[in-house]
């Protein structure tokens, strides 16, 4: 985590989700992203879920990442209480093999959106770098680092051999 003031809220529901989330921390930190990680609960913390959700505007936070699994209410329930872009990550389960954390998150009523993405470890690189490219929008250098970001994975694409 870096020093600077956070302007992603990584958050999950549980420590065990917390080897996929950090690929969204790997990403932001590659891409000199200001984050913060932390255990929110939507059914083990849920006055936590509602006071983090509703403060994080005025801390500062810019956009939220929230991973869950199987009965994955964290990132819509977080929606409910904040105007700031969140990004759902569904956790890949044991039981459903994610399949159940993803219905949970992406099926949100209209009027609260959630922008999710891919079940597993793909979904929360590709979080951060959503997140990052909002950011961006304001920000020209962080877009030039999404762009390095970019073109690197392009060469080592283009230099790969099978
Ligand atoms: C969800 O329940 C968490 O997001 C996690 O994916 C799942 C299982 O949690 P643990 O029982 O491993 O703590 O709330």
């Amino acid at each position: 985590m870096t020093q600077r003031a956070p302007r992603v809220g990584i958050i999950m529901g549980s420590t065990s989700d917390a080897p996929t989330l950090r690929k969204a921390a790997e990403m932001l930190d590659r891409l000199e992203v200001p984050y913060e990680m932390r255990v929110v609960s939507a059914h083990r913390t849920p006055d936590l879920l509602f006071s983090y959700a509703a403060e994080a505007e005025a801390r500062g936070l810019q956009v939220i990442i929230a991973g869950a699994g199987g009965a994955a209410h964290l990132p819509g329930m977080v929606a409910a209480k904040t105007v700031l872009p969140v990004l759902g990550v569904p956790i890949l389960s044991h039981a459903l093999h994610g399949l159940d954390s993803l219905l949970s998150i992406v099926q949100m009523p209209g009027g609260i959106p959630v922008g999710t993405l891919a079940i597993g470890d793909a979904g929360a690189k590709n979080a951060a770098l959503l997140a990052a490219s909002i950011l961006a929008l304001h920000d020209a250098p962080l877009r030039e680092r999404i762009k390095a970001f970019r073109a690197e994975q392009t060469r080592a694409a283009l230099e790969s051999e099978v």
